[in-house]
């Protein structure tokens, strides 16, 4: 069945440097007025990574909770934030992501080369983070980045049953150098895969740097969802910084509507994710 589209805004990761790219959002503040924007332009879900004073990616649980509280005050967006954090951060620290009580957090299927890093995420870690989630009601979204993550997934699932909520959200994370690359074949491929994931599994996808357009045109084509923001990408086109995150909502409902699946609200988006309503 093909349904609206949900759209996930991703509007600070931690790779980039806030002097080289200025527009990115680093401060409380910046994340709001982003937040607030993105949500009236049509984005419902909010993948969350913080700054510190030094625009340095940080897991300081006084300011995710700070975070947290802020982002649900002054937005309905469903808060999703990075249990992935930085490729520097301590597994402890990523673990303790989920004790500022955000309503998703991000659950990496599997160790990937992140372009000249490592980005681990080891087995019995993956199994901790799931099955904390599940005590806590905080409703996962898978992150896979390449095509044997997935089988991590049926395991991990079949192990230790579905998470909190219980309905199955993927995002194909492509185009990292190290992990599949942001094809049409690839997405067809991992979304093929899907068929041993439990019934009514949905995926998002998105496509770092340039195979941003190809990945999303495939995703919306083949019944997926939207995954866009900074944390992705920073060119808009050859020779374009993006101006803001705003500017990528915006690109990416412009498609969903020509694909005749418009934005879901938030609240279709916490039916579909199986997200409590919005507590504001
Ligand atoms: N920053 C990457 C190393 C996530 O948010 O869960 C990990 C990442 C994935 O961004
Ligand atoms: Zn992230």
């Amino acid at each position: 069945m093909t349904t609206g589209t949900l759209i996930t805004v991703a509007p600070t990761g931690a790779e980039s440097a806030k002097a080289e790219v200025p527009a990115l959002p680093v401060t409380l503040d910046e994340l709001l007025l982003t937040a607030k924007e993105c949500e009236a332009l049509g984005a419902a879900v909010i993948h969350v990574h913080i700054r510190d004073d030094e625009a340095k990616p940080t897991l300081d649980q006084g300011r995710l909770r700070e975070t947290v509280a802020a982002l649900r005050e002054s937005t309905d967006l469903v808060v999703q934030l990075s249990s992935g954090g930085a490729v520097t951060d301590p597994e402890a620290d990523r673990l303790a992501v989920l004790d500022a009580g955000p309503d998703m957090a991000s659950c990496t299927m599997g160790t990937v080369n992140f372009g000249d890093d490592v980005f681990l995420n080891r087995w019995e870690f993956i199994v901790d983070l799931h099955t904390r989630m599940q005590e806590r009601g905080v409703v996962p979204e898978y992150e896979i980045f390449d095509l044997g993550h997935l089988t991590a997934l049926q395991r991990l699932l079949g192990k230790y049953g579905l998470p909190a909520g219980g309905h199955v959200h993927v995002d194909f994370v492509m185009g990292v150098p190290g992990g599949m690359p942001g094809t049409t074949e690839a997405l067809v491929a991992c979304r093929q895969a899907l068929r041993d994931l439990p019934e009514g599994t949905t995926f998002s996808a998105t496509g770092i740097g340039r195979s941003t357009i190809p990945v999303m045109l495939a995703s919306l084509s083949t019944g997926g969802h939207l995954r866009v923001g900074m944390e992705d990408t920073v060119t808009y086109a050859k020779g374009s910084p993006v101006e803001s995150n705003m500017q990528l909502v915006a690109r990416a409902v412009g498609f969903a509507q020509l694909a005749q699946r418009p934005p879901l609200t938030t609240a279709q988006a916490r039916d579909l994710l199986g997200v409590p309503a919005a507590r504001r």
